[in-house]
């Protein structure tokens, strides 16, 4: 393993080449923009290095919201070169979007508080809070519009409509309800004629990446079609579930709400505002419900489908998730820690892969189906720390930093050998090793 003062000084170039002055993209070239989660990851490794920019990070972020308070996955920011990706969404076509920013019009995992959070941590008591009250109004919207509009049923699980809100796109969960049940009827045909390697041809991404580190054709087409839907009903959620391709109360998004909520009401109490009652019953029920995704057969947790209520039992690094909510019994951490611990699940050489390995899905290479990648250890470190596993949070910290120190900061690892995969150069694995190496 290289010295750790290089491995830092190698992130910082990292962080510092993907600067864009307000933002930083996830990586060149095959991420321009700025996302919501990786902003968040960012910006808890950049409070190391430069607490104002950190900061700006997250208020750039925030010049994103919606007016009914949604943060969207993506701003897409200005440059002609990337008109694609922009038009493709149109957030122009739903009113509440921002007026002067042109987004997406799904969300992803509500980072938004933790990174809020952890810049506060690095600042004296009277900053904090003028911190927290600068950012406030926006996370306080952000939580509302999350159960207003994303838990129609009051079930304290939050619903998403697409698996790029999940974050962790094609994991198994997510890739069988878009290739299982729901593959639209035009795809099935191209698919059938033979034609999904020439359409594969005009893919941007293969550009960057190996085709066999990257999503399928097939699913590509599923995930443009389903954004193609939700454009159709203006990203509205009321008009989008009854023709929902997808409706999921996912594990990952959901134990991540857990954990955010707990900020939400620490923050709140620092800067002495009282919680709306509304979002304090919300934020009760998501940590009783939350224990609705348990399945005692498999031992673990799992998300659920909206309409039907049936467990997805497909096994994927959502299962560690509950640990970093914080809110799972010692019983029920002690048996998903049991999942790591094992060699034939995700115990494998370079953890933690994002499918255990006895999944037909895994796929040592490719995405969210198999690789191991440095924000979801990230999570499960905390997560591990929280339930006293402090030996496990260390051994997973070391193997981290050895795997990145060993293969530079790529967008994920193949979880057998290390060896890097996906995008190069990429911000959230550079800004956590700092984040590790630094706590
Ligand atoms: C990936 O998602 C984008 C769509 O949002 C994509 O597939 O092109 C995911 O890994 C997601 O978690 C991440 O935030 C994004 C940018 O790094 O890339």
């Amino acid at each position: 393993m290289q010295d750790k003062k290089q491995l830092l000084t190698a992130a910082k170039t990292v962080l510092k080449g993907n600067d864009r002055g307000n933002y930083t993209m996830p990586a060149p070239d095959l991420y321009p923009h700025q996302w919501l989660w990786d902003s968040c990851f960012t910006a808890i490794g950049l409070r190391h290095l430069d607490i104002d920019r950190a900061k700006l990070e997250i208020t750039s972020l925030l010049a994103g919201q919606w007016h009914n308070g949604m943060l969207p996955n993506i701003i897409f920011r200005s440059e002609n070169r990337y008109a694609a990706d922009r038009n493709a969404w149109n957030s122009r076509v739903n009113p509440e979007s921002p007026d002067h920013l042109s987004t997406s019009g799904i969300t992803q995992p509500p980072m938004l508080a933790e990174a809020i959070v952890q810049i506060g941590s690095k600042l004296k008591a009277s900053e904090r809070r003028s911190w927290y009250k600068t950012t406030w109004p926006a996370l306080l919207a952000y939580h509302q519009w999350l159960y207003e509009d994303r838990d129609p049923h009051d079930e304290g699980l939050v619903l998403l409509v697409h698996p790029w809100e999940a974050g962790l796109d094609n994991t198994p969960p997510w890739t069988t309800e878009l290739r299982e049940h729901l593959l639209p009827g035009w795809i099935r045909l191209l698919k059938s004629l033979g034609l999904l390697g020439l359409v594969g041809l005009f893919r941007r991404d293969t550009q960057h990446v190996p085709i066999d580190e990257r999503y399928t054709t097939i699913e590509v087409l599923a995930l443009f079609d389903g954004q193609r839907r939700l454009r159709r009903k203006a990203y509205v959620t009321d008009k989008i579930i009854p023709h929902a391709l997808f409706s999921i109360e996912d594990l990952t998004f959901n134990s991540i709400l857990v954990r955010a909520n707990e900020h939400v009401i620490a923050i709140a109490k620092d800067i002495r505002v009282e919680l709306p009652d509304e979002l304090v019953a919300h934020i009760r029920k998501t940590r009783r419900s939350l224990e609705e995704l348990w399945d005692p057969y498999a031992g673990q947790y799992f998300s659920r489908d909206f309409v039907t209520h049936n467990l997805i039992k497909e096994p994927s690094i959502a299962a560690f998730m509950p640990l970093y909510a914080g809110s799972v019994s010692k019983e029920r951490a002690r048996q998903i820690v049991a999942l790591l611990e094992n060699d034939h699940l995700f115990g494998t050489a370079y953890p933690v892969p994002s499918v255990p390995l006895n999944s037909k899905w895994f796929d040592a290479k490719r995405y969210w189906q198999g690789p191991t990648w440095v924000n979801t250890n990230w999570l499960i470190i905390d997560g591990l720390k929280r339930y006293g596993y402090d030996d496990h949070a260390a051994a997973l910290t070391e193997m981290t930093l050895e795997m990145v120190s060993q293969s530079g900061f790529a967008e994920y690892f193949n979880p057998l050998t290390g060896a890097a995969a996906g995008a190069n150069n990429f911000s959230w694995t550079a800004a956590l090793t700092i984040d590790l190496l630094k706590t």
